[in-house]
């Protein structure tokens, strides 16, 4: 079932997401359910709380097709290690339509997770899927792209905000960026 994707200015993407306990059928469902959605947008990420949903639940595939062969489905993710090199990376997202910016992150990322069973699993990621992890944990932590850009961009950003969305929504002080 494809679900609808919240857009800036929704609450639901400033929250930091709860913890998930229960590795059920329904959280099975709702894993499919956002690979659909993700999917069909086409993205190549999506988290929970974009969906309304919020819950630390991230689904990434950066290949282009949808046999869910290269599909990372990852509960409760977290970034355990990260390298002193940066890359610069023009990035997009499904909640902000319109806008894309280039964001500073870590090349390389370690991170650590439960997969849809409960098992513990870690990942070692650089390049594009590394910058899509970090996109969607940070979706957990209610923080957006449009926060980590450098002052003057996201100055500058604040006009086409109003404008595309009606609002500007800044980051919540407590979600620690
Ligand atoms: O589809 C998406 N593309 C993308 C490109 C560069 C960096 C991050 C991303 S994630 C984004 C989908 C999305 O909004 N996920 O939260
Ligand atoms: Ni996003």
């Amino acid at each position: 079932m494809i679900l609808t994707i919240r857009v800036y200015g929704d609450d639901v993407l400033r929250r930091p997401a709860g913890t998930v306990t229960s590795f059920d059928e329904q959280l099975a469902t709702l894993v499919q359910d956002m690979a659909e959605t993700m999917y069909s947008a086409p993205g190549i990420g999506l988290a929970a709380p974009q969906v309304g949903v919020s819950r630390r639940i991230i689904v990434v595939d950066i290949s282009h097709n949808d046999h869910q062969d290269q599909l990372y489905a990852l509960i409760n993710p977290e970034v355990v290690e990260r390298s002193e090199e940066n890359d610069r990376m023009e990035e997009g997202c499904l909640s902000i339509p319109g806008v894309n910016e280039a964001v500073v992150r870590p090349t390389w990322v370690k991170i650590r997770a439960q997969d849809v069973q409960g098992n513990e699993v870690e990942i070692e990621a650089e390049g594009l899927l590394a910058r899509c992890f970090q996109h969607e944990i940070d979706h957990l932590n209610g923080i957006l792209f449009v926060d980590r850009l450098v002052p003057f961009r996201k100055k500058l950003i604040r006009g086409k905000l109003k404008k595309l969305f009606g609002t500007i929504s800044p980051p919540v002080a407590a979600n620690a960026g």
